[in-house]
């Protein structure tokens, strides 16, 4: 039996077929959720236009989170069309390019740092702030997609790792806020996938290689493994869970090296 059945869900970050905001679009389509979606700027519009048929198509809306009154215009048509909500997917992450690259400090500037908050962590607070009243008394459900170096401190991610820092405890004030309506806040930490956010990244297929050397399966993660588990986080299977992060990595954050030899080289 489809899990998300005669359910409503906004689903944000479609931008290839390799996108997470995709592996979890058929996941949520699979399980008989209607959907809705966004796009960042008129110049993605024709992208989503393509995408969202393969996802059972609906409402496609423009929505760049810098943008206040496109927030609001979503929700407002969003209000009208379906009359509630029963979830929203927040998978949006954005830092300027100079700032998620070599050493921290280096990249670092007070522009960069604010654009990469406001885009990846200020803006999921931001759609439950716009949402809350559609998706009140519903038990509905609210998504976001985080990373490790959220918590650790990690090689090039950076400014991201802070604006990933406070997009958690953004799930977890969020889900306090919202609790009460009976809507439910979580985050999935996911492995690193080659979608287009990655692939503009130096070493980032080098880095693939290393994951899945050290991961226990010993293999990459696919966005569709992210969209069953994001799947699940939408349904009410998940009635009694708020305020998490889930990893999605393999196993990856929980080995101290993942390595056979413990990580030491032969000639050390
Ligand atoms: P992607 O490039 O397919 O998606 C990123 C999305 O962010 C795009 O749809 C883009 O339009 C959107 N975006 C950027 N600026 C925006 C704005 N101002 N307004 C609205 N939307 C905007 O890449 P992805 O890897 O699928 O990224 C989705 C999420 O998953 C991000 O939050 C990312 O940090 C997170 N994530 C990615 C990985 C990975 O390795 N790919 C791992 C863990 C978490
Ligand atoms: O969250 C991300 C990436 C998000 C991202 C990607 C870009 C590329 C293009 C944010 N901003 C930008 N800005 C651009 O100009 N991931 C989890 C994927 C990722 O990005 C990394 C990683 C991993 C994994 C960057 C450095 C190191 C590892």
């Amino acid at each position: 039996m489809p899990i998300l059945q005669d359910k409503t869900i906004l689903l944000t970050g479609l931008l290839s077929n390799r996108s997470i905001a995709f592996g979890i679009g058929k996941a949520l389509k699979r399980e008989g959720a209607t959907l809705a979606f966004t796009y960042a700027g008129e110049a993605m519009k024709s992208r989503v236009e393509k995408l969202a048929p393969e996802l059972g198509g609906g409402l496609i809306m423009s929505m760049d989170v810098t943008q206040q009154d496109e927030i609001d215009g979503v929700f407002a048509k969003l209000g009208r069309e379906w009359g509630g909500i029963d979830g929203v997917v927040h998978s949006i992450g954005y830092a300027p390019r100079e700032s998620i690259a070599g050493d921290f400090l280096d990249g670092l500037s007070r522009s960069s740092f604010m654009t990469a908050m406001d885009i990846s962590a200020y803006s999921f607070a931001a759609l439950g702030k716009a949402a809350r009243p559609l998706m009140k008394g519903r038990n509905a459900s609210m998504l976001t997609l985080t990373y490790l170096g959220a918590v650790r401190a990690l090689p090039n991610y950076n400014t991201m790792g802070i604006a990933k820092a406070a997009l958690e405890a953004n799930v977890r004030y969020m889900a306090a806020s919202l609790g009460p309506e009976g809507t439910r806040v979580n985050g999935i930490s996911a492995g690193p996938i080659k979608t287009l956010a990655a692939a503009g990244i130096a070493g980032f297929s080098t880095m693939l290689k290393n994951f899945a050397a050290a991961n226990p399966l010993r293999r990459n993660i696919t966005a569709d493994e992210v969209g069953n588990v994001a799947a699940f986080l939408m349904s009410d299977w998940a009635s009694a869970m708020t305020g998490e992060i889930l990893y999605v990595d393999n196993g990856f954050s929980q080995m101290a090296t993942g390595l056979d030899d413990g990580g030491v080289k032969p000639s050390e």
